[in-house]
């Protein structure tokens, strides 16, 4: 069913792109008809358009509350063409079809972003956008819905190819699209109140994501799989742009999002650091002066695991650090950006995938993120706390020295992204023992200072690279044994949350053994 638009109602908060696609309708002989702000920019810009409230005979009232509220509008757009019974209503009260309906809606989400105060969020609730954009989608049949701006040329397009009209498969795509929007936006409003009102579990409604890519297959080849963006993501991976390689798998997504929330939790201001990671652990970490030498001490933790790595750097790739990078097979490379040279030698290595974000997301952002479980999903808040917003309390005799602090917060930082049950070495910057994923604590001890071993005759070197280091874990110690380990291997100093029944014993047997240890406060489990 072929429709031509004869009349348009335009109603949009964010007015990019209005004057250009108001004049490609007004040049196609569109009417419109608009409400207060969008009506003065259109006229400003010298597109003959009739306000909303000469058609309803109202004024816009209580703060614009009420503008588009009324009969004369959502009969225009709820009456269905070539009905008898609806033609001979509009005909009676003189309300005239709207064929196309233009409507993004009052900035709620941008208007809590930013941080506004209760009432100032409570008053961009939009009502009378939704109702409209509800009515006109109802009425996909007759009408047209346009709830994103980048659908502006899309709806042009249409015209062009069919001849001044809109095919009825295109309004219910618009339509479906439309609902998503106004599901979406309800949502939000649902989960600010909530937290607003001290509600704790995050209530989540429908899916407001669309699908960015179907990817060739699951975690495994059996598995069918595909790549969705949220409604607004903000930027990091599912914005990246891809400069070169092959396309990503499934498991190289997930990798390469380990390796940018881990590396994005480093300031680049501050510090160049680098993570490679396997299987969705991090088998080295290193912050320093700039990325090479990062790249150079992460490698050097585990370089036999480092061999097909996914890699995250927080600053530009420069050339130096490109040159280091393609020495061994790596799988992916994610970055802000990347310098015109170290452009050239990734382009050296056909697959070698290279995304660039163009920043970096907050580590402090508040989100929720989803597990699927047998007939159900969990939700729950990220993981946003960072070890520089804790509250360390030194609880051995020995208080940790400047170097070991500063080594303690990199390796609580690096254990919040590494699989429980975590213990994490460091030294100088740099992680040289990881134990990631076992089911008991004093098993990650071991392998960890294992891998300090292995890296240490790996790089030619007598002495475990665990000798001098201090120690992470992402929980408590249950047990001393698991902080003996440790200090069997030669570390040092210690950074745990604490919290657990036999602490003092822990703590005892810490100032037995010289260790000087910290507590976070706080527990970095991750499944
Ligand atoms: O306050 S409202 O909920 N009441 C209404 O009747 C109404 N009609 C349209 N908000 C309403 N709108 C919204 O106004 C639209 O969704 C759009 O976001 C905005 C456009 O206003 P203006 O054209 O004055 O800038």
């Amino acid at each position: 069913k072929l429709l031509p638009i004869a009349r348009a109602l335009i109603s949009v908060s964010d007015k990019t792109g209005l004057i250009d696609f108001a004049s490609a309708l007004a040049a196609r002989n569109v009417e419109i008809v608009s409400t207060g702000g969008t009506h003065r920019a259109l006229v400003a810009a010298g597109i003959a358009a009739r306000d909303v409230s000469e058609l309803t005979g109202f004024p816009e009232m209580m703060d614009g509350r009420v503008k588009t509220l009324h009969p004369k509008v959502h009969g225009g757009l709820l009456a269905i063409r070539e009905n008898p019974e609806h033609e001979a209503a509009m005909l009676a009260h003189g309300i005239a079809p709207i064929d196309l309906l233009v409507v993004n809606l009052y900035p709620f989400e941008a208007t809590v972003a930013k941080g506004a105060d209760f009432d100032e969020c409570v008053e961009n609730i939009d009502i009378g956008g939704p109702a409209m954009i509800r009515a006109a989608s109802k009425n996909f049949d007759s009408v047209s819905v346009v709830v994103d701006v980048a659908d502006y040329a899309r709806l042009l397009a249409e015209l062009d190819a069919q001849g001044g009209k809109t095919r009825l498969a295109f309004r219910r795509a618009l339509a479906q699209k439309a609902f998503a929007r106004t599901a979406v936006y309800d949502s939000g409003i649902s989960n600010w109140l909530a937290a607003q009102i001290g509600e704790a579990a995050p209530d989540y409604r429908g899916f407001g994501g669309h699908k960015l890519e179907t990817l060739r297959y699951g975690e495994n080849p059996h598995q069918a799989a595909a790549f969705y963006a949220n409604e607004q993501p903000s930027f990091g991976l599912a914005t990246a742009k891809q400069i070169q390689g092959k396309q990503l798998s499934y498991n190289n997504v997930g990798d390469t999002d380990a390796a940018l929330e881990l590396v994005s939790e480093f300031e680049p201001a501050r510090t160049a650091a680098v993570a490679i990671i396997k299987h969705a652990n991090p088998c080295g970490v290193a912050q320093a002066a700039n990325l090479t030498e990062a790249y150079r001490l992460a490698l050097r933790s585990d370089p036999v695991s480092a061999f097909g790595g996914i890699i995250a750097l927080n600053r530009t790739l420069d050339a130096e650090t490109a040159r280091e990078i393609i020495k061994i097979f790596t799988e992916v490379i994610i970055a802000p950006d990347a310098s015109e040279e170290a452009r050239a030698i990734i382009a050296t290595k056909l697959n070698l995938r290279l995304l660039l974000t163009g920043g970096l997301p907050d580590p402090r952002r508040q989100e929720l993120t989803f597990r699927s479980v047998n007939g159900g999903f969990l939700v729950q808040g990220r993981d946003n706390a960072l070890v520089d917003d804790m509250e360390l309390k030194v609880v051995t005799k020995r208080a940790p020295s400047a170097a070991e602090l500063e080594d303690l917060k990199f390796a609580f930082r690096v254990a919040k992204h590494v699989k429980s049950n975590a213990i994490v070495y460091a030294k100088g910057g740099a992680t040289v023992g990881i134990g990631a994923g076992q089911m008991s604590r004093v098993d990650s001890s071991r392998i960890a200072a294992q891998k300090a071993l292995e890296a240490a005759q790996t790089a030619g070197l007598s002495e475990s690279l665990a000798k001098g280091s201090v120690v992470a874990s992402d929980a408590f110690f249950p047990f001393a044994d698991g902080l003996l380990a440790a200090a069997d291997a030669g570390a040092t100093a210690v950074i745990q949350p604490g919290g657990s029944l036999r602490d003092s014993e822990v703590i005892e047997a810490a100032d037995a053994a010289g260790l000087a240890m910290v507590f976070t406060g706080t527990r970095h489990f991750r499944h």
